[in-house]
């Protein structure tokens, strides 16, 4: 029989209790809808009557009916007051077969089944043992959340509550218990049979099947499950860790792919010896194991010794994988691995604190490809993802705090928010106790809450207790929504010799939240001289521990004495708040930071203040039909630091990539034009491409790399560079701008230049583009990582045209919707990378995005809400898009029957 076929079901597969819902004739997916689903509320917690001490889960694989028969030792919580409590556990889309407690089958009065729970109505108030025999069918499940099949590979995803969708559970995270899996294959063919911990046993069972068993001696929540079968191959590597371990290193993939497992795996080895050597942290089980899949619903999973990831971020080659891909890959593969420490050894107590360790493992990634890698184009590219993903999120209908106190549906809570500003709170902690108290309060939380559910208040008492300062007043920024608005102004008298700086901080209302307290805000900032360096100050008065002012109140004021020359204030350096800032500088000063600013991070943030300041200004021109000009002296302060031999290609690439439209148009914030905003960001191009061509078209030729392609700093910098520059030529002289980009197509050199090439090309209205992506499709055949880059290539033309050809390429064979790197790649890229097409005058894209959520959302809910965010910023367009995006939105809301996920999302959008 063919791996993935049904094979006949196992002897005592019928159901004997059938109290399965059934659906009639709505889908799988939507059977479990309600009307009026149920607010949680992190006010509502309360301690689990009931812990589950030890699971013991059998298996058997089938791909349309899976027997799960789960024995599960349990015990009354004494800490929780609910003795003689029923017994309610979760449980979605399950067939139940039977119960026992301690051994006797319960009559079916004995307990209760609803839609999502099975209660059992009495149990003891003492230890004892529940077994639960139950059916899932993993082919049906195209949500991807709990048991799916993914190409024929059985795999979970339990985070956040998938696990309810295998089995009848506590499905919550502070319910720590110790797993063994028994895992028996679906058929007689040899296949990878993989869960949590360490195998224990394999072998073959009567009927002639392969089975193996798992132990995963870490006591875990349900949501860090995993089990993965199927025809998988593996690359192998090993890892001695600090204190001597030996540690096996195994990467699956499906048959064929090996060969490019390579980099992840350096990666991982990599990532390893960072935990040790920056926090401590030594890897705790005998082996690691990671499985790429191709159809995942976000980029990757933190399972205790078994990560799952979306293929994407693992299989990478020069001729298939992009820098950006490898150097994606390297940072996610550093998170997941991260996670054994922040997220599993210590997890979550509820959901409400996914922050705890979504925000604190971003940060650490962000750490280790800072040191891995140029810290300040690291930090410049976490800005870039805050400002054109966070700050409009936070601006916006969906705001919501980093530590949120309700929620719907918690899918919809894996947010910019939650991952990247919950970072940023982290980096402001480091800033304000110091490095060294930092890194003291990380071991006495891991000290500390070890083998616990924990909560933000123990992380930042921590964070406190190590420091000694009160953080009382910063555990606001975990509550309170919207990004705070910062303005500074300074005033320098020569005759006293004194400088000083006032600053004061606003943040605005937020759904549900109308009124703001001031937050503590450190400002790390240097009084630049004219000769370009910082001046010594007197740090008396200053409340921080390096050059750091703290914002504590609503407005402050600090005075410097002894200076002799004016200064010019170089302030947030290195993004030290998130926050959106408004200073006195004039174009003069901005241009002096751009190039003189001993903050490497401030000299780009000068160059791109001085950048949306003008497009903020062509933009209105652009609308009210007035003529454009050109920026002589933005393009000379660029010409400059592009001579600058101090400055890496990887920075300058940076100093040359204006800020993006999405950026901009949360800058502009109302009656926004996303087209004008465009025609205004490429008559800049263009303007910055005529005024600097021989200088950048000498760059791009210097930049270029020989040899073997690495994906190491300083290749990607150059590679980088080479293309910041062949787009500004490209907008300047799109005939010379698609000459380059054909040569460096078929050069061939790597997959970075091909696809920087096709980008410069798919984005142009010239002859050549249909010829380019033509050839690059023939050139993906089947393989599916290069067939989503064409997807996107296609969805990315800034013209009205696309909206037909994304519509047609719906149908295009390689397109399924129960895919969702193709939805994301094809529909995605539309929606949230093409603001020209998107937001068409005709409103037809966003009826387009609007047809796709709908046929999407019976299918797979959670990717069809997360796409819904590009919908969120309708309340800022100029009216008639408004009225266009707003009957879209409408459309979508008053569909019956959508899901929580996108009901959910979509409620908040509607609202404005
Ligand atoms: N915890 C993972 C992300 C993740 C979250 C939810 C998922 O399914 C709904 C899957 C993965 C991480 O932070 O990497
Ligand atoms: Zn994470």
């Amino acid at each position: 029989m063919r791996y993935g076929q049904r094979p006949p079901g196992p002897a005592n597969s019928k159901p004997r209790i059938n109290r399965w819902i059934r659906t009639g004739t709505r889908s799988w997916e939507a059977a479990t809808r309600t009307e009026t689903p149920p607010t949680v509320r992190l006010a509502d917690y309360r301690p689990s009557p009931y812990l589950i001490r030890d699971v013991a889960l059998d298996i058997r694989l089938d791909a349309v009916r899976t027997l799960v028969r789960s024995t599960l030792s349990i015990e009354p919580n004494g800490a929780a007051e609910a003795a003689g409590a029923p017994l309610r556990l979760d449980g979605e889309h399950l067939e139940l077969l039977g119960i026992s407690l301690d051994g006797e089958r319960l009559a079916p009065e004995a307990y209760r089944l609803e839609e999502g729970s099975l209660t059992i109505l009495s149990v003891p108030d003492r230890p004892f043992i529940l077994e639960i025999e139950t059916i899932c069918n993993p082919e049906a499940n195209t949500a991807l959340s709990g048991l799916y099949l993914s190409n024929g590979i059985f795999c979970t995803q339990c985070e956040a509550e998938g696990f309810r969708r295998i089995t009848y559970y506590l499905d919550r995270p502070d319910i720590l218990a110790t797993f063994t899996t028994r895992i028996t294959a679906p058929s007689t063919e040899p296949v990878a049979l993989l869960s949590n911990g360490n195998q224990v046993e394999a072998g073959t069972t009567a009927d002639g099947r392969p089975y193996a068993v798992w132990h995963d001696p870490f006591p875990k929540p349900s949501y860090l499950f995993a089990l993965v079968a199927g025809k998988l191959d593996f690359v192998e590597d090993s890892f001695t860790t600090m204190s001597g371990r030996q540690v096996a290193l195994r990467i699956y993939v499906e048959p064929g792919k090996e060969d490019r497992c390579a980099w992840a795996m350096d990666c991982l080895k990599r990532s390893m010896r960072w935990d040790e050597e920056a926090y401590g942290r030594e890897y705790d089980l005998d082996i690691f194991m990671i499985v790429a899949i191709p159809d995942f619903n976000m980029g990757a999973m933190e399972n205790k010794g078994l990560n799952v990831f979306n293929d994407k971020y693992i299989l990478a080659l020069p001729a298939t994988a992009t820098d950006a891909d490898y150097v994606h890959i390297e940072s996610i593969i550093a998170h997941e691995y991260f996670h054994n420490w922040t997220g599993n050894r210590i997890t979550c107590r509820d959901w409400f604190q996914l922050c705890l360790k979504e925000g604190l493992t971003v940060f650490r990634d962000q750490q280790f490809t800072s040191d891995t890698r140029s810290g300040v184009v690291k930090r410049i590219a976490d800005v870039r993802l805050l400002r054109n993903q966070q700050f409009p999120e936070d601006a916006g209908p969906t705001a919501h705090p980093v530590r949120p106190s309700q929620y719907i549906e918690i899918n919809n809570f894996y947010t910019a928010t939650v991952y990247e500003k919950g970072a940023e709170l982290i980096r402001m902690l480091r800033t304000m106790i110091g490095p060294d108290s930092f890194r003291r309060a990380m071991d006495l939380y891991f000290e500390r809450h070890d083998g616990e559910a924990a909560t933000m208040e123990q992380y930042i008492a921590c964070m406190a207790e190590a420091s000694g300062r009160n953080l009382d007043q910063f555990f606001r920024w975990y509550e309170q929504a919207g990004t705070p608005s910062v303005t500074v102004s300074t005033a320098y008298d020569p005759a006293s010799g004194t400088f000083e700086i006032r600053a004061s901080q606003k943040t605005p209302p937020t759904p549900g939240q109308p009124d703001k307290q001031p937050v503590p805000i450190p400002l790390a900032f240097g009084l630049v001289g004219p000769d370009g360096r910082d001046m010594a100050l007197d740090r008396e008065g200053l409340n921080a521990p390096a050059d750091v002012l703290e914002l504590t109140e609503a407005s402050q004021v600090w005075r410097f004495t002894g200076i002799k020359q004016r200064p010019v204030l170089s302030i947030n350096r290195g993004f030290s708040a998130p926050i959106r800032l408004q200073t006195d500088h004039g174009d003069a000063d901005r241009l002096f930071l751009m190039g003189s600013d001993p903050d490497l991070f401030n000299r780009w943030e000068a160059g791109q203040i001085y950048a949306k300041a003008q497009l903020v200004e062509l933009t209105r021109a652009v609308v009210e039909g007035r003529p454009l000009w050109e920026t002589p002296d933005f393009a000379a302060a660029l010409e400059r630091c592009l001579a600058d031999p101090e400055l890496s290609p990887a920075f300058q690439a940076e100093l040359l990539t204006l800020p993006s439209e999405s950026d901009l148009a949360s800058e502009i914030a109302a009656n926004v034009d996303p087209v004008a905003i465009h025609h205004a960001r490429r008559h800049l191009s263009a303007s910055l491409g005529r005024s600097l061509h021989d200088r950048l078209l000498e760059a791009y030729e210097k930049a270029e790399t020989s040899g073997a392609y690495l994906p190491d700093p300083d290749g990607v910098g150059r590679r980088s560079l080479r293309a910041a520059c062949l787009s500004l030529l490209a907008a300047a002289d799109p005939a010379e701008g698609a000459r380059l980009a054909i040569a460096q197509i078929n050069a061939d050199r790597n997959m970075t230049e091909v696809f920087s090439g096709l980008a410069v090309i798919a984005r142009l209205d010239r002859p050549e583009r249909v010829e380019a992506l033509e050839a690059f499709y023939r050139r993906a055949g089947d393989d599916h990582l290069l067939l989503d880059k064409w997807f996107a290539l296609r969805a990315t033309a800034p013209f009205s045209s696309t909206i037909a050809e994304v519509r047609a390429l719906l149908d295009h064979p390689q397109m399924s919707l129960r895919r969702p790197n193709k939805v994301r790649a094809l529909v995605g890229t539309f929606a949230a990378g093409n603001p020209v097409a998107f937001n068409d005058i005709s409103g037809e894209g966003y009826a387009l995005l609007a047809d796709v959520l709908l046929r999407l959302d019976p299918i797979n809910p959670q990717v069809a809400a997360r796409m819904a965010g590009s919908f969120r910023s309708w309340p800022m367009l100029e009216p008639k898009r408004r009225a266009l995006a707003r009957e879209q939105i409408e459309r979508i809301r008053t569909t019956p029957d959508l899901s929580r996920d996108l009901g959910e999302i979509i409620g908040m959008i509607a609202k404005g």
